[in-house]
Parts: structure tokens; sequence; C-alpha cells
């Protein structure tokens, strides 16, 4: 297994997130993935190299350039308003909903941070852009080393990706790594590439970007939305328009879903992942499914993550992990290293 980690990533350290109505410390938070970085070099899981810097060029294959542009900006126009902001993280507090317009661009910056994002969850830090930038690298990277002939490769990067849209950031993320990984497949000459999105939540901005596709299947298995956080997408209707009619899968669980249901649920992603037999797979890591997260309401165990590693491995497909959520900093590091050792294994 290959890892690209950047410590670029430490630059994102949000202070709060707002919680049922009350400034609670972040869930998504640098220890993370030095917690994961500390367990894999424990376990000598392979080799963990700086990943290089990829051109704006290939952030643009997935989102927006007036996306790209704003992130890039953000930071130095929120300590404009005023320089005691540089104390302070960035919240948006306004956003464009049914009825109001969204197709011109505001010059007021509180308008425009509500534009490009989808919650107040997220805060914006004096490091945000420098951190999603090196940890898409990773992703973009891992990508490339399948390419190059790794038979699996891991982008241990944070903030998480998956509920990033083309030009829009949301649920702890800002750039989309797993959709960034699977252009870059397809980009480097890759036909056909497929997202298994295992994070306790639905990748929503991941399906956004390839909804309309049929060179990238997408298969989610996460909290049903109807409770679960993106609480707008996800639903087991959805299933792709026009030429990816057939190319997107969501298999909600309710909350409280036993360890055999998950299990089940792997089982038909798996066998619908068989049948697409892509190029090249890339899988949304998170390990928020694990019983003791704070957040989320799943209830796999430590030992569950490497039979997860186990089954992706029988696919037997070129595979690029990348990490997403997964908030019981204590038990982070062992259970996302389980699903990289449980494939090892058995690759
Ligand atoms: C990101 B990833 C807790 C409420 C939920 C957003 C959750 C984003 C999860 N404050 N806030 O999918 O792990
Ligand atoms: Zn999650």
């Amino acid at each position: 297994m290959l890892t690209f980690y950047n410590e670029h990533h430490s630059e994102h350290r949000g202070r709060f997130e707002i919680f049922r109505g009350q400034l609670v410390p972040c869930f998504e938070k640098p220890e993370r993935a030095d917690l994961v970085l500390k367990e894999l070099e424990r376990r000598r899981l392979g080799r963990i190299v700086r990943p290089h810097g990829v051109p704006l060029m290939s952030l643009e294959r997935v989102h927006s350039p007036r996306y790209l542009h704003f992130l890039r900006s953000a930071w130095s126009e929120w300590i404009a308003l005023d320089p005691a902001n540089a104390e302070k993280d960035a919240f948006p507090a306004v956003w464009p909903v049914r009825t109001l317009r969204d197709d011109i661009e505001p010059d007021n910056f509180c308008a425009r941070l509500g534009l490009y994002s989808m919650d107040s969850g997220t805060p914006f830090t004096s490091g945000t852009w420098i951190a999603a930038k090196t940890g898409a690298d990773c992703a973009v990277n891992a990508a490339h080393a399948l390419r190059l002939g790794e038979r699996a490769s891991f982008a241990l990067t944070r903030p998480p990706g998956h509920h990033a849209g083309a030009d829009f950031f949301g649920g702890y993320c800002f750039l989309n790594n797993a959709a960034l990984a699977a252009q870059h497949l397809l980009d480097d000459g890759a036909r056909r590439v497929a997202i298994l999105d295992i994070d306790y939540h639905h990748g929503n901005g991941t399906q956004s970007i390839f909804y309309g596709r049929n060179d990238v299947l997408f298969i989610s298995i996460h909290g049903d939305p109807k409770s679960e956080y993106p609480f707008y997408l996800g639903h087991a209707d959805e299933t792709g328009a026009g030429a990816g009619l057939g190319y997107n899968m969501n298999l909600p669980l309710p909350a409280g879903a036993t360890v055999a249901q998950w299990f089940a649920a792997l089982e038909t992603a798996c066998i619908k992942l068989a049948s697409y037999a892509p190029d090249a797979l890339v899988v949304s890591l998170g390990v928020d499914t694990f019983a003791g997260d704070p957040i989320s309401r799943f209830a796999l165990q430590g030992g569950d993550f490497l039979r997860i590693g186990e089954r992706i491995a029988h696919l037997k497909l070129p595979t690029a992990f990348v990490f997403e959520g997964g908030y019981a900093v204590a038990e982070v590091g062992v259970n996302v290293v389980n699903v990289l050792e449980g494939f090892e294994t058995a690759a």
C-alpha cells in the first residue's frame, strides 16, 4: 500500500462548529490524520510519501473555476472585512434557497460564502485552502499511482471531500478528493471507474458530480438521509440521470442498523461493482460507521474493518483509498489501518 500524506492538512484547524444550537469544538480535527499516520507507521503498511503538487487545471476537471477562485481568495477577503477576523473562523449565515437567484455572484463576501456552501457546520479557516489543496494533491497522486502499476494506494487527507460539489463546500469538505481521483484515472486513460463510498454519511457531492455520467459508477452505503446528514440527498430512488441512468446506487440503512445489515449492503455493492467491471476503484473510506463514533449511528467494531478490506480486495481491482470521516479519535487509526491491512492480506 503506497500512502500519500501532506502535513499541511494540520493548517485546517477549525475552532468551533455549531451543533444543536451550541458552539462545540470541531469534530473534524488534525489529530484524526496524525493518528492514522502513526498507526500506519507502527504497522509498517508500506511507503508513505509526500505528493507532487497538481496544477489547478486538474481541480477544474471537477470544480468550477469561480468556486476555486473563491476558495483561494476567501481567507484574505474575510480578514479584509476586519483585521480582527484573523482570530475568527468564517461561517456562512445566508443561502440562496428556492426562489432566490444563484446565477449572479454577489460582491458581498458573506453572500458569496453562502452561495458556495451548503451548511454552517464547516468553518473556513486561515489554512483551509492549503490543507484542501494538498489533500487533493494526495488524492490525485494516489490515483496516478494506480496508473503506474500499484495495486493499491491510500490518500491520507483531511479535510474530507465527499460532501463537496462542483461549486460548493459543506459537511467539513471543500475539494472532492474522491471525485478528483476518479476523474484523474479517466483523464489518464481508464475507460470506466467506480467509486464506493462507505462513510456513514451519503457522499452527496460525489453523487452530484457524476450523476449524469456513465463513465463513473457511484455506490454509497450510508445512514438514511431522512434522519442523517446530509438530509437532502442519498435516497434509494436516485439512480442517475440521462446517460448516467443506472450508474448511481444508494444503499441507505436506518440509523441503528446492525453489522449484519451493513455487510449485506456491502455485498450488494460488491456484486454491482463486479458486474460494472471498472478499470479501477476509488474507495471513499470513512470509518464513522464505527459503533463509538460521536456523530453517527451504525455499529461496526474494530475487527469488522479488517473484513471490509478483505471483501474489497476480492474485487481484484486497482484500488485507491481516500480518507473521509471517522470522529472517534482514539480508534480512528486502528479502524482505518484495519481496512488497509485487511485489503493487503487478502490481495
Ligand atoms: C462529514 B463526513 C454534527 C452534525 C453533522 C456534518 C457532518 C459531516 C460529516 N455537528 N455535521 O461525511 O464524515
Ligand atoms: Zn461521514
